[in-house]
């Protein structure tokens, strides 16, 4: 038998380029492609359809063809003005409640080809995509489950029309990164001139694992947005808010798409199965389509920051939608509100006063430079601090240079191992003594905490409370813009 003492384990652990004892997964962990996803932070909706012309939110879906005529269509403004706000991917509704289509499909006459649109050559989808690919961002679609137009809507029948519909946005375009499946049903419509109520069954209508799968088999990489998943499901509101306490992971037994428990999918559930990324879906005005009543209502920098904080800085993503108006482009007054939060938040988060400064630990494993407390503030995302294990409390005291002020903090979770931490305090060395600033529940992905100014040079996180062996990524320091307030 060979003997190795735990010195000489560690002085050999220390010198390896792969130590030992690597940190454990835990059961429920994302797979590259959500993580990928989730890094893109902040995405776009775009609501365009007959209800722009109508001034409507909901279409009864008895619109004429005829009134969907943008007069200065601009698709590449919808993607710029998206690109200069951060953000990634841009979802498109291709078909809304209404059941009008932005492409001319194959399926039905209720779309662009019959509107005065290019005289009816166009075809928005693909302008959308190609722009989207032009500019580099990620192309979504969102296609109404309920169709208010369609005279099967009901039958069995209108599921074959809905995959048939599927099928060309999901063959024709070329990659899509997201479907979105909205969950609203709500029972009258047009349908063909019957013009009455239906109602389905939320739980077996649509056959959802089957139109799932179906989708996966045609775009493997595609990620699916309902309720209930499987890639990313609906926060619970339509204000972009998740729950201070988040958790990506979540049990789908009892989720039904429209339907389903909206406190639940506001915080996620720490005994979740899955792994699920949370989406906040708001729009920049009180409507989802554009109304010109509503051009004074735009929502300012300030709470477009509130959201911010309260999506991307809760463990989720910010989906915020931008509805074109009548001319087709986004209007001068959304531009304006987005070029400025984007310009706050630039300054807000330009300097981590954290980085490369002095961390230490209660604990590090194996005390091996894999594991350092060193790697949290190194700026590189891949990089992470873990303890031993069974280490709790576990905490890092960063020692500034000098005496600092600021107001957010910002803390990453290594995530390809699962969502761990479920309690943590932020203390601040204050007049010789910690003190207490900030107690916390989950963290995530990501987690920025606004605090009130604070002047100090050592603040520690400490770890109270987690499921599996504590490991975070990055750890960071701001002070926030003046023009946050
Ligand atoms: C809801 C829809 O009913 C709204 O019109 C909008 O599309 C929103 C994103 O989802 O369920």
């Amino acid at each position: 038998m060979i003997y190795i003492s735990a010195s000489l384990l560690l002085l050999l652990s220390a010198c390896s380029p792969n130590p030992p004892g690597a940190i454990t997964p835990n059961d429920v962990v994302p797979s590259q492609n959500l993580i990928d996803y989730q890094q893109m932070e902040l995405i776009g909706f775009i609501h365009f359809t007959v209800n722009t012309f109508t001034d409507k939110e909901w279409g009864y879906g008895d619109e004429s063809p005829e009134i969907f005529n943008p007069s200065q269509l601009d698709v590449e403004q919808w993607v710029k003005t998206a690109k200069a706000a951060g953000m990634k991917q841009l979802i498109l509704t291709a078909k809304h409640h209404d059941g009008f289509c932005l492409w001319p499909s194959n399926y039905t006459e209720h779309s662009i080809k019959n509107s005065p649109y290019k005289a009816g050559k166009g075809d928005i989808v693909k302008e959308f995509v190609m722009a989207c690919k032009k500019y580099g961002l990620k192309a979504g679609l969102y296609l109404s489950p309920w169709d208010r137009n369609h005279k099967d809507y009901g039958k069995e029948s209108y599921i074959v029309y809905y995959k048939n519909q599927l099928e060309e946005l999901l063959t024709q375009y070329g990659e899509i990164n997201e479907i979105w499946f909205d969950g609203a049903n709500g029972g009258d419509g047009f349908y063909g001139g019957a013009n009455e109520i239906r109602k389905i069954d939320r739980d077996t209508y649509y056959g959802w694992p089957n139109i799932i799968s179906f989708v996966k088999n045609i775009q493997p990489n595609i990620k699916i947005f309902s309720d209930a998943g499987p890639d990313v499901h609906w926060i619970g509101n339509e204000k972009g808010f998740a729950g201070s306490t988040f958790w990506s992971t979540i049990n789908t037994e009892n989720l039904t798409i429209g339907a389903s428990n909206t406190e639940y999918l506001n915080t996620g559930d720490p005994n979740g199965n899955q792994w699920i990324v949370g989406q906040c879906d708001v729009s920049i005005r009180p409507g989802w389509f554009y109304h010109a009543s509503q051009d004074s209502l735009v929502k300012t920098p300030q709470q477009l920051l509130d959201i911010y904080y309260k999506s991307v800085g809760r463990n989720a993503l910010l989906l915020l939608n931008l509805p074109p108006d009548k001319r087709g482009v986004i209007h001068e007054n959304d531009v304006k509100a987005l070029t400025e939060f984007k310009a706050i938040l630039d300054e807000s988060f330009s300097l981590n006063l954290a980085k490369n400064q002095k961390v230490s630990a209660n604990s590090q494993r194996y005390n091996h430079s894999k594991f350092s407390p060193q790697n949290t503030v190194d700026q590189d995302p891949k990089t992470y601090w873990a303890t031993e294990d069974d280490i709790l409390p576990a905490d890092i005291e960063v020692e500034l240079v000098k005496e600092e002020t600021f107001d957010r903090i910002m803390v990453q979770e290594p995530i390809e191992f699962g969502q761990r931490i479920s309690q943590f305090e932020i203390d601040i060395f204050d007049s010789q003594q910690w003190k207490n600033i900030f107690k916390g529940t989950t963290i995530g992905y990501k987690r920025i905490l606004r605090i009130p100014k604070v002047k100090t040079n050592k603040i520690r996180l400490r770890i109270t409370a987690a499921n599996n062996t504590v490991a975070i990524s990055n750890f960071g320091l701001f002070k926030s813009s003046p023009n946050e307030k």
